[in-house]
């Protein structure tokens, strides 16, 4: 049955290394092509608290939590929900998003750690 399934084994041998390459030339490409935006939690607040990223595109974004208390990056709009420890990083693709508002909040410290992204 295998013999029936498989018939010529070379090829197959070919196309996997195809497919392998193509990955392998593609996928740093793309990962180079994805823009990296920056957020710091300072004493339960996010710098900047409005961040605006290109529209249609994704997008990494690093979150540095400089606080020694953890916090959760977290929003409902972009579906996005990342617990950091205090005095670490990080990261949380989004998008791509349409052009629009989307706000985030810090879930440990609702009050105070709230902040939007702008993507345009
Ligand atoms: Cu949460």
């Amino acid at each position: 049955m295998k013999e029936i399934l498989t018939p010529c084994p070379h090829l197959h041998r070919r196309w996997r290394s195809v497919l392998l390459f193509l990955l392998w030339s593609i996928a740093p490409w793309s990962h180079a092509q994805t823009p990296v935006f920056e957020i710091e939690i300072r004493e339960h607040l996010f710098f900047p608290a409005e961040l605006v990223i290109p529209a249609n595109q994704k997008v990494k974004l690093i979150i540095y939590n400089r606080d020694d208390t953890p916090e959760e990056f977290e929003s409902y709009e972009l579906n996005r929900e990342k617990v950091i420890v205090g005095n670490s990083q990080g990261v949380v693709f989004i998008g791509p998003l349409k052009p629009g508002e989307y706000p985030f909040f810090g879930e440990f410290n609702m009050k105070t750690a709230l902040g939007k992204i702008i993507a345009e």
